[in-house]
């Protein structure tokens, strides 16, 4: 059994600064479940380009609100606390946090993070295994 708390994240290396967020990584790859689970904060008014080419994520808000937009059809799906979206198709997006609150997300991806990802140029987390 594994039982964790968020204070126990918070300040510690699992907690990741990519910018316009900040992820709280609950679960990762050394954990062993074949996924990996996240807290994460969207700040207010930031857009952030994401290309997840090699992992899965879903993405579920539980506070504040924004929008996804796929970049492929244009197609912008409003978000607010009780949405849930699945990158089902590794799909490339834009993630915006509406002005004034920040989005706080539940993120799970598959294969699991490792720990201290943060985008590249093109919205990608490289492929990363536990040595
Ligand atoms: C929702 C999303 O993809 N935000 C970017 C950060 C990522 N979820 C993470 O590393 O927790």
């Amino acid at each position: 059994m594994i039982v964790k708390k968020l204070e126990d994240i918070v300040g510690t290396e699992q907690e990741v600064d990519g910018g316009n967020w900040v992820s709280r990584r609950l679960l990762l790859a050394r954990d062993g479940m074949g996924y990996s689970v996240h807290d994460t904060v969207i700040k207010a008014g930031t857009e952030t380009h994401i290309h997840y080419q090699n992992h899965l994520e879903a993405v579920y808000c539980i506070e504040g609100a924004g929008e996804v937009e796929t970049i492929a059809d244009g197609k912008v799906w409003p978000i607010s606390a009780g949405t849930i979206y699945a990158l089902d198709q590794h799909d490339e997006h834009y993630l915006r946090a509406n002005q004034g609150v920040d989005m706080r997300m539940v993120c799970v991806f598959a294969p699991p993070l490792t720990g201290r990802e943060v985008h590249d140029e093109s919205g990608v987390y490289p492929l990363l295994t536990e040595s």
